[in-house]
This record gives structure tokens, sequence and C-alpha cells, in this order.
């Protein structure tokens, strides 16, 4: 599993957004979304790349923190 803190999400609808967007890249799985702990858990078993995914989240309107 990976994962990734993401900053800005506050409800639901963010946490629908986060997930569409990450849902959009191809090789995740089994994503995860925790909105209290601002943060995503997937499986990325062809190793996408990090900056894809920072660059999905960020598209959505979100921040991922390190
Ligand atoms: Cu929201």
């Amino acid at each position: 599993m990976e994962k990734v803190k993401i900053q800005g999400m506050t409800c639901q609808h963010c946490v629908m957004s986060v997930t569409k967007a990450l849902n959009s890249i191809p090789g995740l799985k089994n994503l995860r979304i925790d909105l209290v702990q601002g943060e995503a858990t997937f499986e990325n078993p062809q190793n996408v790349a990090p900056e894809k995914i920072r660059k999905a989240v960020e598209d959505a309107g979100y921040k991922v923190v390190e």
C-alpha cells in the first residue's frame, strides 16, 4: 500500500473529488480516502509515478503534502 497526505479536504464532497481524480489514473487499485487523517491509500502495482498522482490531486484542487 502507498499512502499520500492530502491537504484541503474538508467534507465528503472533497473526498469524492479526490476519489474521482485518483480513480482516473489507470493502475491504482483499492483506493481509500481518509477524510479525518487527510490521507489517500492505494495499491500501485504498476508503479505509477508520484508526480502523476500529485498532479491529479492538484488538478482536482487539493494539495499533496509530504
Ligand atoms: Cu469538501
